[in-house]
């Protein structure tokens, strides 16, 4: 009996561990920087190009089609991710906000900073942390301190022409001079080659450390991918992917904002950037060409990253997180860009490959958010559990994916904005502006349907208002 029990055990550990290799797994964790769900293998636009991303998926890298983000905004998003630490906690609400200067964010470890102290070298290159102004260099903080080595991404080709915005869209007359006023740019790059540009670069970087380097430890690289981040600047070769007579636009409805009403009485209005492309000309196909063009360019470079670590020695044992900061609307709700709560910013692509344990071509359908990353990635690789972590740990649904996995999740705008989503409902609320919202995904994918007024979803209402939280922190310092 004692023998049986024993052998038992030892099955039940060797079966727990993803590998019975005792060295710690290395770890890639790939970020994009404003990828919506438009890759082939999320299904989020029939027309994209994703040749990369979907092998990727049949060979390990296993979709999580429920992923969520933290916050819909580079900073706050990245910063929770990392902090593993939610904006309504730390005050990291904006991208205003470095997490350095945050008093309830600046003493948490980051996850590399973490794995680094627990035995990994970490390294690094392109956007991982946001970009903040910083008295430390004219790189300005891109959270360098994090790393024990940090490269600084290089590359970049310039639009065609001397237009500026390239795309020729000028600015509707109330428009604020603002980022958008030539940064919602898109158009093709000088020369026609994708590899002097600075992801392309960065892709290339990783994988020559793949297959130059002789690690000493187990190794943490965070390599950061810039696009599809707006201007839409990429090679005529990548437009010429998508002609523009056969474009297909997402599926909108023009009344879509009037059953959205704020504390004032009135609906919510259309964004600038939306009307600016209905106004002069509705460009809105070139919009989505221009974006559809970003994602495959992005997917070469994807490309060109994972055929460098498959073709080294540490593919069978390097884990892969490849993730998106947030979604991004192409006219949906009458928007081009990201914030806000809503599916199209928040639902982002993930995926995961731990090699001998995610099967291959599979889908899990578990809700996750984001900030579960940093305490499933301690997880899988044996180190101890960071008791500031606020996410949980989802090691468990990655060693069997088709598991109940559904416990509602939480994602944070600004301070008061907050979305409860279940995997079928999603509450939305901004307290400041006094909007509420709830949509039913069963029947309602789009989120155009407000049922936020309607007493039959009192009670669906009230169990998801449980999830927001009571205590909210106030901003932090701006830079
Ligand atoms: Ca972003
Ligand atoms: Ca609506």
């Amino acid at each position: 009996m004692k023998i049986t029990s024993l052998l038992l055990t030892l099955l039940i550990l060797t079966t727990n561990c993803f590998s019975l290799n005792t060295e710690k797994p290395n770890i890639l964790f790939i970020a994009i920087d404003d990828l919506n769900d438009w890759v082939g293998v999320f299904g989020g636009n029939s027309q994209v190009r994703t040749p990369n991303l979907d092998r990727f998926n049949a060979n390990g890298g296993m979709v999580m089609s429920d992923a969520h983000v933290p916050s819909t905004v580079c900073c706050p998003s990245r910063s929770a991710i990392l902090t593993g630490k939610f904006p309504h906690n730390t005050g990291v609400y904006g991208n205003k906000n470095n997490l350095r200067n945050a008093p309830l964010a600046k003493d948490l470890l980051t996850m590399p900073q973490y794995f680094s102290k627990h035995g990994y070298h970490t390294l690094t290159r392109g956007k991982i942390f946001h970009v903040h102004p910083s008295n430390d260099g004219p790189r300005g903080d891109q959270g360098q301190w994090a790393f024990d080595e940090w490269s600084d991404a290089k590359g970049w080709v310039p639009p065609l022409g001397d237009q500026r915005p390239t795309n020729g869209l000028p600015n509707l007359p109330n428009d604020k001079k603002n980022y958008h006023s030539i940064g919602f740019d898109w158009g093709p790059t000088v020369g026609n080659d994708e590899t002097k540009m600075k992801d392309y670069c960065t892709a290339l970087w990783a994988a020559e450390q793949f297959q130059n380097r002789q690690f000493d430890k187990p190794f943490f690289m965070a390599v950061g991918i810039s696009k599809p981040h707006l201007p839409w600047h990429v090679p005529q070769k990548y437009f010429d992917m998508y002609p523009l007579d056969d474009i297909i636009l997402p599926e909108v409805i023009l009344n879509d904002l009037d059953d959205i009403i704020n504390k004032w009485g009135k609906p919510v209005s259309a964004h600038s950037t939306w009307l600016r492309v209905e106004t002069y000309g509705q460009r809105h196909k070139e919009a989505v060409q221009a974006y559809l063009a970003t994602i495959t360019f992005v997917d070469d470079c994807i490309g060109v990253l994972l055929n460098g670590l498959e073709q080294s020695p540490y593919s069978e044992n390097t884990i892969i997180m490849l993730w998106s900061d947030h979604g991004w609307h192409l006219g949906e709700k009458q928007r081009y860009g990201k914030t806000q709560l809503w599916q199209e910013t928040c639902r982002v692509p993930f995926m995961v490959k731990v090699p001998g344990v995610t099967p291959d071509n599979a889908d899990c359908k578990g809700i996750v958010n984001l900030i579960d990353m940093y305490p499933t990635l301690i997880e899988l690789c044996g180190i101890p559990k960071n008791l500031d972590n606020d996410g949980r740990s989802f090691a468990e649904l990655i060693r069997n994916p088709n598991m109940e996995w559904k416990e509602p999740i939480l994602s944070d705008y600004n301070y008061g904005g907050h979305r409860i989503y279940d995997g079928r409902y999603s509450y939305i609320v901004f307290e400041k502006a006094g909007t509420e919202e709830l949509y039913d995904h069963k029947v309602d994918p789009m989120e155009w349907n407000n049922l936020v007024r309607m007493p039959e979803y009192a009670q669906t209402l009230e169990r998801l208002k449980k999830y927001i939280p009571l205590v909210r922190q106030q901003e932090g310092p701006r830079n």
